[in-house]
């Protein structure tokens, strides 16, 4: 079985982290997000990967090249994001029998994964609490009988998790959807057909994360680093603790006085220390430094990133090559006890989190003393002035 990934998109909710890496290739524990989607198509069974790319597309070859976990890969080419339906549609070549098409931004349990290769056709169902912002299933034992988007009087609290496998036929039908009201060629136009034509079964998914937006990916690694098992390949100093799940990679160091609670990943080239706290779900990318005095809480630090005296950083994502200047603080939780918004294309939204501190885009550099309040975005390069409380985004 063929499995089509997803992963063309740029990722515009997620800027300014997307823009120095694209959406697929942000770190979601020890991989790229995209290659937690692979790794559970393979474990279902794909005999080939196809992987559909455009935004940064050499940053995904790069990633997987030729063969990915003895499966052959392959890339088909999107130029423009015309929509889910025409990003598929660019694999066309390679479907000539049934076929599953995964979004490269999605989490699921693999279980899900593998219910799903062996029904055809089927799609990964999931329930949500409040199923009115995504697309709904009517469901008649076990088969789906329609699919309604975002719908105002939702007909069952099941929802599209963006895992399908459809018949050979459907590999024309790619081509054959008219846009949608967004302008869009939508997938799930093509599904409806396959509905209208078949029984299509709805498969259970336990566990689902759709990565769009940054608290999510703060999300998708705390679900990841949980399921890392500890091991300790890098140099620690016997005067450092590691407590729990804990994962230092060959060629990472950790000094004397650290402290480390797992699940917490700090991967190649990083060292920690001394004297730093690290705790909740926190990623520590490669080459990045965390020196002295730093506490550092359920937050993913890219790569190259450096913090390197005096600070705290909690619920936040640091991208690529950003530098904290000593003492620069981060705000995490509102007085009035409610959900931290921060800005997503422009507009102010609710993360739907108690905590939340800061998205630091690639390259941003803050001086010494910033106080950065929850929920700010600094943009790429963006910078600060010594002593500064920045309440906005920069
Ligand atoms: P989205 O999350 O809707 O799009 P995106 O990844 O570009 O993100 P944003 O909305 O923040 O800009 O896409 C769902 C999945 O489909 C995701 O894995 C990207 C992929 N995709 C394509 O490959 N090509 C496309 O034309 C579109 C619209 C999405």
């Amino acid at each position: 079985m063929h499995a089509v990934i997803l992963a063309a998109g740029e990722g515009t909710r997620m800027r300014p982290l997307t823009e120095s890496i694209p959406k697929p290739m942000l770190p979601v524990a020890d991989r790229p997000l995209v290659a937690h989607t692979a790794d559970a198509a393979v474990a279902a069974g794909a005999d080939r990967l196809v992987f559909v790319v455009g935004y940064e597309a050499d940053r995904v070859r790069d990633h997987f090249g030729e063969s990915y976990r003895g499966v052959p890969v392959a890339y088909a080419t999107q130029d423009e994001q015309l929509g889910t339906a025409h990003a598929a549609a660019a694999a066309r070549e390679y479907l000539d029998d049934d076929f599953v098409v995964l979004n490269g931004d999605d989490l699921y349990d693999e279980d899900a994964l593998t219910a799903l290769f062996e029904q055809c056709p089927a799609v990964g169902a999931y329930t949500v609490e409040d199923p009115r912002p995504y697309g709904v299933f009517s469901i008649d034992d076990g088969v789906v009988t329609d699919i309604v988007e975002k719908p105002a009087d939702p007909p069952s609290s099941r929802v599209n998790v963006g895992a399908y496998h459809f018949p050979a036929e459907a590999a024309d039908w790619l081509t054959e959807v008219d846009r949608s009201d967004r302008g869009e060629y939508e997938i799930t136009d093509v599904l409806a057909r396959v509905i209208d034509a078949a029984e299509v079964s709805a498969v259970p998914v336990r566990r689902w994360l759709g990565v769009g937006r940054p608290w999510e990916l703060l999300e998708a690694n705390e679900w990841k680093l949980a399921e890392l098992d500890r091991h300790v390949d890098g140099e620690v100093h016997e005067r450092a603790e590691l407590r729990g799940s804990v994962v230092v990679e060959a060629g990472a160091t950790v000094d004397a006085g650290v402290v480390v609670e797992g699940p917490a990943l700090i991967r190649s080239g990083a060292d920690v220390g001394p004297n730093a706290y690290v705790r909740g779900a926190t990623h520590i990318g490669q080459n990045a430094h965390v020196g002295n005095g730093v506490e550092l809480k359920n937050t993913v630090v890219m790569r190259e990133t450096n913090v390197p005296h005096l600070s705290y950083v909690g619920d936040s994502v640091l991208g690529e090559r950003v530098n904290l200047g000593a003492g620069t603080q981060v705000a995490n939780l509102r007085h009035d006890g409610e959900p931290v918004e921060t800005t997503v294309k422009g507009e102010r939204v609710s993360t739907g989190r108690r905590k939340f501190g800061v998205v630091a885009g690639p390259d941003a550099k803050t001086a010494i003393n910033t106080s950065l309040n929850a929920g700010v975005v600094l943009s790429a390069g963006a910078t600060t002035t010594p002593g500064e409380s920045v309440l906005r985004d920069r």
